[in-house]
């Protein structure tokens, strides 16, 4: 029997600047793994690197009592600075468990499990594999033989069977009000005044060939009942005045029923919120007519689209399971019901031709022109591992890092890769620079009338750029370089 209570979860730093977004999102990771430990009467300690400017001493002060670490992190900036955090707890001379989970380490636990800072990895859904080793360590009870981790012992590498997925349902609500500071995680954005994110489902049925989804939970798709939302959504209203959601599930409308059933007894119970969630884009084409009007009047802002490309055979290497005509069919669904849409779309995937680039920047065109202004976003294709892409990437001289340390220095958002170079990246900026001004959205023309010259600027680029989108000539691009200096100056 072991006398202390305490579990220390750690949600690392995502980004090497200060901050990653203009906002601030509750990590919901460690507080969907806080739930059944909070339930169970542990003391838990959540600490958000992201929000806490002294958390490495925080996480070595509150280890000097605890049964274990719990760290989350994606591929990326987080391994960094968990290896930092293990680092220091051991350099303290603390000797306590550290136990890694989250998508990064579900990928690949084997090489995970093998760094020296690494105990076990949980892999995939963490909720009961972590209390299940929670208790052991609380019993002074060896933990090696439960299922669902990856350890190595010895110079041996042991990964224990599976653990089946359980019925999110089963576990107990994520604990908000147990968050320290809580307010620290409103924002105020489009879909309302005091915005915070929420999860309704895990996992994805698709099978996108860049994506974690299928790898970390095999297609399948776990979601709250629309009771357990509402009920959810009801405490969040009542606990921090919350008025607008962002749903970080990887895909929210699945069932049309569930989300149908959402909305409804949300504008039955006269709910107040602005939302936005995200969809595949063929998902909608299928929708009846009065499951938008519902959507709508329960507030839904946007839906929101991994488009991905606006090339036929990208898409089909990715295995995204879509056209590019669903692409355009969905801003005009969205449109005609008066729902606005968001994609993202992705250029430099591994020997993606000029060719196919041109026909995506065609088709962010086609969706600007039917919603009326650009609503895309665009990012550099970045590679995260497990998936055919990220094989394809190394075969074109992506170095594939071969350690956890390896990975804390890998880059997954400059598009730093070994076929992009800075006059591929200043022509994709430049092209999304003429949508941008080219088709305005209301964002840009809000900033535009914040000052004469804000708006001058903006009359001269967006006159510029729609007679160039008007004509199709993206040669010579003197107006770019003057607009770029002015904006700069
Ligand atoms: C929000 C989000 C972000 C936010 C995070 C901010 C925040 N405070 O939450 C930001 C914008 C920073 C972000 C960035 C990136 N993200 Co992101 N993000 C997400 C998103 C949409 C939601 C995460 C979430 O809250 N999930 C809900 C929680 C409850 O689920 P969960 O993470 O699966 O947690 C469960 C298990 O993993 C496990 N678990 C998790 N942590 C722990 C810890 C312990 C100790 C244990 C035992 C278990 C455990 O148990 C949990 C409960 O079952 C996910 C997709 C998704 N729906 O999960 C992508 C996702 C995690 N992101 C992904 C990617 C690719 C990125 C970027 C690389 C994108 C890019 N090119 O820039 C960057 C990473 C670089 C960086 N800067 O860190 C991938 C992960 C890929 C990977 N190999 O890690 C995902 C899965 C998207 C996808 N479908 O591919 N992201
Ligand atoms: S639809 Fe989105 S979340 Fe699902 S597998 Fe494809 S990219 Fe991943």
């Amino acid at each position: 029997m072991n006398k202390k209570n305490r579990v220390v979860l750690l949600y690392p730093r995502n980004h090497f600047k200060k901050s990653y977004h203009p906002w601030t999102w509750v990590p919901l990771p460690t507080l969907a793994v806080s739930a059944p430990l909070f339930a169970e009467g542990y003391d838990v300690v959540m600490i958000d690197a992201n929000v806490e400017p002294d958390w490495e001493r925080r996480v070595v002060d509150e280890c000097r009592d605890a049964l274990v670490l719990g760290i989350s992190c994606m591929t990326g900036p987080q391994i960094h600075f968990a290896l930092e955090a293990a680092a220091a707890v051991r350099g303290a001379g603390l000797d306590l468990p550290i136990i890694w989970g989250g998508y990064h380490p579900s990928i690949l636990p084997e090489q995970t499990s093998r760094n020296q800072y690494v105990d076990a990895v949980v892999r995939g859904q963490g909720e009961l594999t972590l209390l299940e080793l929670v208790n052991r360590l609380s019993q002074g009870e060896d933990f090696t033989d439960i299922e669902g981790i990856t350890f190595t012992r010895d110079g041996e590498t042991v990964s224990n069977p599976d653990r089946r997925v359980a019925d999110i349902n089963t576990f107990p609500r994520l604990p908000y009000d147990r968050i320290e500071r809580p307010e620290r995680y409103l924002n105020n954005m489009h879909v309302g005044s005091r915005v915070i994110n929420y999860v309704s489902s895990q996992g994805c049925p698709a099978r996108c060939q860049f994506c974690a989804e299928p790898l970390v939970y095999r297609r399948r798709w776990k979601a709250y009942t629309p009771d357990r939302v509402l009920s959810d959504l009801e405490f969040l209203e009542s606990l921090l005045g919350v008025n607008g959601i962002m749903y970080f599930d990887s895909t929210y409308f699945v069932n049309e029923r569930r989300a149908r059933e959402i909305s409804q007894k949300m504008v039955e119970r006269g709910m107040k919120f602005g939302w936005a969630a995200n969809a595949r884009a063929p998902q909608l084409g299928k929708f009846a007519d009065d499951t938008f009007d519902v959507l709508k009047a329960s507030g839904l802002w946007a839906f929101l689209v991994g488009a991905e490309s606006g090339s036929e055979s990208q898409l089909g290497t990715m295995q995204k399971d879509i056209t590019p005509e669903d692409i355009v069919e969905a801003a005009r669904v969205a449109t005609r019901h008066g729902i606005k849409i968001s994609y993202s779309f992705i250029v430099g995937f591994p020997g993606e031709t000029d060719s196919e680039i041109e026909e995506t920047w065609d088709v962010m065109e086609r969706v600007s022109q039917v919603v009326g202004e650009y609503n895309s976003q665009l990012h550099f294709y970045a590679p995260t591992p497990g998936n055919a892409l990220f094989d394809r990437a190394v075969e074109l001289g992506l170095n594939s890092p071969g350690s956890l340390e390896e990975w804390a220095q890998f880059s997954t958002v400059s598009g730093d890769l070994p076929w992009m170079d800075d006059r591929f990246r200043n022509r994709q900026k430049q092209r999304e620079f003429y949508l941008v001004y080219g088709y305005p959205s209301e964002w840009v023309r809000r900033r535009a009338a914040r000052s004469t010259a804000r708006k001058l600027y903006v009359n001269v680029a967006s006159a510029l750029s729609s007679a160039r989108c008007r004509y199709h000539y993206w040669g010579l691009p003197l107006d770019w370089w003057l607009l770029r200096g002015m904006r700069s100056a």
